[in-house]
């Protein structure tokens, strides 16, 4: 190592990926090149460890094919021919294009489309609001994830949250339901084997034998959809066997006696084949949740993929009123913080929803493809600007994404690190920064505590922030109002000054010295241990009139369980990507391996494939090549697929959302990602040789 080299710089910064647990990291670096990137080992909940893919960020930071100048297409849609451009070029012609398609179609023409690609607090989401909805540009409504939990959960206690999840370790009994915990919310793990170790049970409701199921304790094969059947018959069994809280629900719950009529029709004996369970593991299941206290429930998102999946989280809720376990330190239900975030954050000044263009028309960005297809919206879409988001591999029905984005009359701009599958189809692609390269503040949605993330480094090549894009733009559009142009400090300074009492003493200065820190949420919080819920009776809602209002079923029910011919595909997270993100990055494709579907040994009999046949997956909408893997992991009638991956860019037709539709949830807006219904057959054989 040379002498001459300046010295060693560590940054304090955190994660800014869309996973719950925002890791705290340390950069080191060194002659404006940072060297080392690795966990910080003083986080209370992250620890030091970071995952599978974060572990590798800088790889992703100074990868080969980062974006590094602003990019303008050559050729046709999807062949991804660019040459590079000047800032002031692109960005001079974006606005005289959304200029004029404003002026042609209205404002609501424009579709900005954006996820939670980063999710720091100002570059997720700020001048960009300011700047969309002040136009009166299309307003997507950004419900793929969590929007659901939040509105079935919401139904029953008034929040899509509960707990602080670091309480989890005084539970005594775990229901880790529908969440693959050691995938995708690594640093929870600890936690509950902590409480474990002290004597708790740890249970897993997964159709799928995952790796948190093989972890734990108990595993129930749960069919897929059918929890809230399962919730409705535990509680059948707590009515049955006087194992309600009674006490509990007769002060803080409206709607029991109702419930009681309704649990009479979800015995064990009549759910079992539902649900796919034994009666009696019901019955067990149901009594040692009810009186092994404190019982926590642990649902995350990957159960609201289901077109029930409001109906789900809704039973969920019933069932941690039912049991009485929120009175109890480590008890009730833990999922989401970022309600908690949020509240304390004063986001209204970040978000300046007052200069938004009121009644302007909303757009789902699950139905990307269908909306950019359809002739007869008025108007139609006619440019689309995309950031944090890669649509082609994360939104469902992709042929009819690609037919969309394939349009020649569609002015599409996307702002990635990457030339993404999205990318490949945009007009201009504009090079963003990673997390290590902009100022921002990350609140997590999987603990407490808020990090700040100072740039470590300056941005690679030509790479701006999310913010500075926005600024640029408005100024590119002829705007001139001064919350156009705000700073981050500014907006971040504005976020923290909100008054709220878990801020209270949470400065700026003091983030950017100690890096990170918990919100003032007291010790022994338990939010709902005297009821308190924020319901509209301010009740626990086991009966709900605006669920009747709506036109949904006042009390819970077991959903529609959508069923269909062939195997139930879940295609849920995967160890080596984050969502879309590191599947162009080779040593990420290299770990995942071949793209596999898993069916169990039944099924793979009936269509006389085995381990290692190369199969094609296929339904109505389109067809995935894959590997089958035959194994118990998975119970009968469903097959598994990991969602990420590449597709065009990668040659290598990945993506599992050819098969998904966009079906829309019960309510909350949601995709029922998880209810598509596939055939599998040999390379080469037309049909299926199953017998229905
Ligand atoms: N490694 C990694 N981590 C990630 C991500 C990633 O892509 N990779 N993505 C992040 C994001 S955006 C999110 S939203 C979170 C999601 O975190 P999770 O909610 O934990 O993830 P999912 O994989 O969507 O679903 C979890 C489990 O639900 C099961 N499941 C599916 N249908 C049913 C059902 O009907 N009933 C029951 N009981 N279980 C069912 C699936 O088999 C799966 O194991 O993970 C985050 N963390
Ligand atoms: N089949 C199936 N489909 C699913 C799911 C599933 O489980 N199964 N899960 C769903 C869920 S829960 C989610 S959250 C969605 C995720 O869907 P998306 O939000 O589309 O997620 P990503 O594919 O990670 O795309 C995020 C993009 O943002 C880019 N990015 C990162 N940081 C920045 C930045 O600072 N600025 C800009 N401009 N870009 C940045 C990344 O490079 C990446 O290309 O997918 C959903 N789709
Ligand atoms: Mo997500």
């Amino acid at each position: 190592m040379s002498s001459a080299s300046s010295p060693l710089r560590m940054v304090r910064g955190a994660c800014g990926h869309d996973c719950p647990d925002t890791c705290s990291w340390v950069v080191e670096v060194r002659d404006g090149t940072a060297v080392k990137l690795s966990g910080d080992p003083t986080h209370p909940f992250t620890r030091g460890t970071l995952c599978a893919k974060v572990n590798h960020y800088l790889e992703r930071v100074y990868h080969p094919d980062r974006v590094l100048y602003p990019l303008k297409r050559e050729g046709r849609k999807g062949e991804g021919h660019f040459v590079r451009v000047t800032w002031d070029e692109a960005l001079a012609d974006i606005g005289a294009r959304l200029q004029a398609v404003a002026a042609d179609s209205g404002a609501e023409a424009i579709l900005p489309y954006s996820s939670a690609g980063t999710q720091g607090l100002i570059q997720m989401k700020s001048l960009d609001r300011r700047l969309f909805g002040s136009m009166g540009c299309t307003r997507l409504e950004r419900n793929i994830c969590g929007a659901v939990a939040a509105a079935g959960l919401s139904a029953t206690i008034g929040t899509g949250t509960g707990i602080d999840p670091e309480q989890v370790v005084h539970s005594r009994f775990i229901v880790l339901w529908g969440t693959n915990t050691i995938v995708t919310n690594l640093h929870f793990w600890p936690l509950v084997r902590e409480a474990q170790q002290r004597g708790a049970k740890v249970v897993v409701v997964d159709p799928i034998r995952t790796r948190t199921a093989e972890a734990a304790d108990w595993h129930l094969p749960i069919k897929p959809a059918s929890d809230a059947a399962l919730a409705l018959a535990m509680m059948h069994v707590m009515v049955r066997d006087d194992l309600v809280d009674r006490e509990y629900v007769a002060r803080h719950a409206i709607g029991f006696d109702a419930l009681v009529t309704r649990v009479r029709d979800y015995s064990p004996e009549r759910v079992a084949h539902v649900v796919g369970l034994p009666a009696g593991e019901i019955e067990r299941f149901a009594r040692d949740y009810a009186t092994t206290q404190p019982s926590l429930l642990r649902p995350l998102i990957g159960i609201e993929h289901h077109r029930n999946g409001a109906m789900l989280f809704r039973t969920l809720g019933c069932l941690a009123v039912l049991s009485g376990s929120w009175k109890h330190r480590g008890g009730g239900l833990a999922r989401s913080t970022h309600a908690l975030q949020f509240a304390a954050l004063d986001m209204d000044r970040v978000l300046m929803p007052e200069v938004y263009q009121p009644d302007v028309r909303q757009l789902n960005m699950r139905d990307i493809g269908k909306d950019l297809c359809d002739a007869t919206l008025t108007p139609p879409v006619r440019a689309l600007f995309v950031y944090g988001s890669n649509p082609m591999v994360s939104m469902p029905n992709q042929q009819r994404i690609r037919e969309g984005l394939q349009r020649e009359d569609l002015f599409t701009v996307v702002h990635d690190l990457f030339v993404t599958d999205t990318a490949r189809y945009a007009d201009y692609v504009l090079p963003a920064t990673s997390q290590i390269e902009h100022l921002d503040l990350s609140p997590a949605w999987g603990h407490l505590y808020l990090a700040l993330n100072p740039p470590a480094n300056p941005p690679r090549g030509e790479a701006l922030c999310n913010t500075e894009v926005f600024r640029r733009l408005a100024a590119a559009l002829g705007r001139t109002e001064p919350w156009l142009f705000e700073s981050e400090e500014t907006m971040l300074r504005a976020a923290l000054a909100s008054g709220h009492p878990w801020l209270e003493g949470i400065t700026y200065e003091r983030l950017w010295e100690e890096g990170y820190v918990r919100l003032n949420c007291p010790e022994d919080w338990r939010p709902f241990a005297e009821g308190g819920f924020a319901t509209p009776s301010g009740k626990a809602e086991l009966y709900s009139e605006s669920l009747l209002e709506g036109g949904h079923d006042p009390l819970p029910w077991a959903g529609d369980i959508r069923t269909g011919d062939g195997l139930q595909l879940i295609t849920g997270k995967s160890l080596h990507f984050l969502n879309s993100g590191y599947s162009n990055q080779e040593r990420h494709r290299r770990r995942a391996g071949e793209l596999l579907v898993e069916i169990h040994p039944d099924d793979a009999r009936a269509r006389s494939v085995e381990t290692g046949t190369a199969v094609r997956v296929w339904n109505s909408r389109g067809e995935v090549r894959a590997v089958c893997s035959v194994s118990n992991r998975v119970r009968p009638g469903v097959a598994w697929m990991p969602f990420g991956g590449l597709t065009d860019a990668g040659g290598a037709k990945r993506s599992v959302n050819v098969l998904t539709a966009e079906e829309p949830t019960d309510w909350g807006g949601g995709s029922g990602l998880y209810d598509a219904f596939v055939e599998i057959a040999p390379v080469g054989q037309d049909a299926p040789a199953v017998n229905r």
